[in-house]
């Protein structure tokens, strides 16, 4: 199936083009025509941008938006909100993951996102029994990302233990829990999910080093040696002291020391990076995986960007816990980090007459890609026609030229400024709502409503 769409504006590798005439088939972008005539079809939208990844989600976790932010009865921290977080999971039916992960993806559309990457480590039953299909709910987050459209890197996630040095796993664990054998019989049941999926990738994910041995990481990464790898890293300070106490090497050290880190590997978080940590991932190729929304939310830390982007490192940012949903919303949200923490403003622009908004945008665009295993990301043959279009007369718009576009759009108008998405050529969301929306919507409502009284 040939089909052609004609944007009045669109941001290429190259560059800003008007009047530009994408041709697809199968999905795929064929050619990419600048200065074109309109086609007979008409004008399929303002703005195109090339669509960013949303590399780290754990979609169950939306469905908890908003019910661990009440004061508990000791201070609150990211581990007084993981209690939460446990025993809600231990709520969730496989049909109710599925219609969480369904409505979240969905959202993402919507909120400027093309490609998620799902590290999936809800694995058994609410008893902690393997289900009869191990990867049955691995098979729900593909029912789910077939369902909304979105492209979907899984991430099926190896986890084994309950801190450093395989401390035995708490009770709140046993849903995530599996032996070598046991994940690859998941990843290979995965597998088997992903083939009816057109265009999904498998990766695989050691959950952190807290629940994983280092014997374990090896031999993930000697049965896998190809696709995203991605790992929970220095995120909370406390994981970088019992590091530490367990092994004598911060996280982000410990990792650099023992495994060669490299273009397959995405850190997630690395909040808390030391100068040599910060050096040595900006140069290994790898990515950082930064969820600003989610650090903030849980109280994790900020990234060094500022340091981090000077020296060339490569980021891409993901919506983690779902808390919110917004493409525009975590690149906003990751340069006012920087700017709260050096008391300076356009941090994350490099040279004097940089878009911070572009340089942003640019950054998670080619990152999350990497992340995802996609070779390259943005609008030119060969790649993937997910494309994100921007309304031109959103009030924040209006007077746009160039990357001053990509600055309303994260600065200002938010996820309001999309009008129409496209994931492999397919529309998807026009006038900022999916076509499923209603569907979508009233699944999930019937699920949170039922969760309530459970
Ligand atoms: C997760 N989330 O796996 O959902 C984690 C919490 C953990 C974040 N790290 C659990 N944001 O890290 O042990
Ligand atoms: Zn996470």
């Amino acid at each position: 199936m040939a089909d052609t769409l004609f944007f009045t504006r669109a941001l290429l590798p190259e560059g800003w083009a008007d009047n530009v005439l994408l041709t697809c088939e199968n999905g795929m972008i064929r050619s990419v025509r600048r200065e074109a005539q309109a086609p007979s079809g008409g004008v399929s939208g303002a703005v195109a941008l090339p669509g960013l990844a949303s590399l780290h989600s754990h979609t169950f976790q939306r469905a908890m938006a908003g019910l661990a932010e009440t004061r508990g009865p000791a201070a609150d921290s990211f581990w007084s909100w993981r209690q939460v977080m446990y025993r809600f999971l231990g709520l969730l039916d496989p049909e109710d993951v599925e219609a969480i992960a369904a409505f979240a993806f969905m959202e993402m559309l919507e909120a400027g996102f093309t490609a998620v990457g799902e590290f999936h480590y809800l694995h058994h039953d609410r008893a902690g029994q393997p289900y009869a299909d191990r990867a049955e709910l691995a098979g729900r987050i593909v029912a789910a990302a077939g369902a909304s459209g979105i492209g979907l890197t899984l991430l099926p996630v190896f986890y084994a233990h309950g801190g450093f040095g395989s401390a035995p796993a708490h009770e709140g664990q046993r849903r995530f829990l599996n032996d070598l054998d046991g994940f690859h019989r998941l990843m290979e049941g995965a597998q088997g999910a992903l083939a009816r999926l057109p265009g999904a990738r498998l990766g695989i994910a050691p959950h952190s080093l807290r629940a994983v041995a280092p014997d374990e990481l090896q031999a993930l990464l000697a049965v896998w040696p190809e696709g995203p790898v991605h790992i929970h890293i220095a995120e909370q300070v406390k994981e970088v002291e019992d590091c530490l106490a367990w092994s004598g090497r911060r996280p982000v050290e410990w990792l650099f020391d023992h495994v060669a880190v490299d273009s397959r590997w995405c850190l997630v978080h690395a909040t808390h990076l030391n100068d040599a940590e910060t050096r040595h991932l900006a140069e290994s190729s790898a990515v950082a995986g930064l969820c600003p929304i989610t650090e903030a939310n849980l109280g994790d830390g900020t990234f060094r960007l500022a340091e981090y982007m000077a020296q060339g490192g490569r980021f891409g940012v993901g919506t983690d816990s779902n808390v919110e949903i917004s493409a525009p919303g975590e690149l906003r949200q990751l340069e006012y980090s920087q700017r709260l923490a050096h008391r300076a403003r356009n941090v994350s622009a490099q040279v004097e007459g940089e878009s911070t908004g572009g340089a942003l945008y640019r950054g998670a665009l080619a990152g999350g890609a990497q992340a995802l295993g996609q070779p390259v990301a943005g609008l030119e043959p060969g790649q993937r026609a997910d494309i994100v279009c921007l309304a031109a007369d959103h009030p924040d718009l209006a007077a746009a030229t160039g990357d001053r576009f990509l600055d309303g759009y994260v600065f200002c108008a938010g996820r309001a400024a999309i009008d129409q998405v496209y994931v492999g050529g397919k529309r998807l969301v026009e006038g900022g709502r999916h076509r499923d929306h209603a569907t979508l919507a009233s699944r999930y409502k019937h699920v949170i409503r039922k969760l309530a009284t459970r």
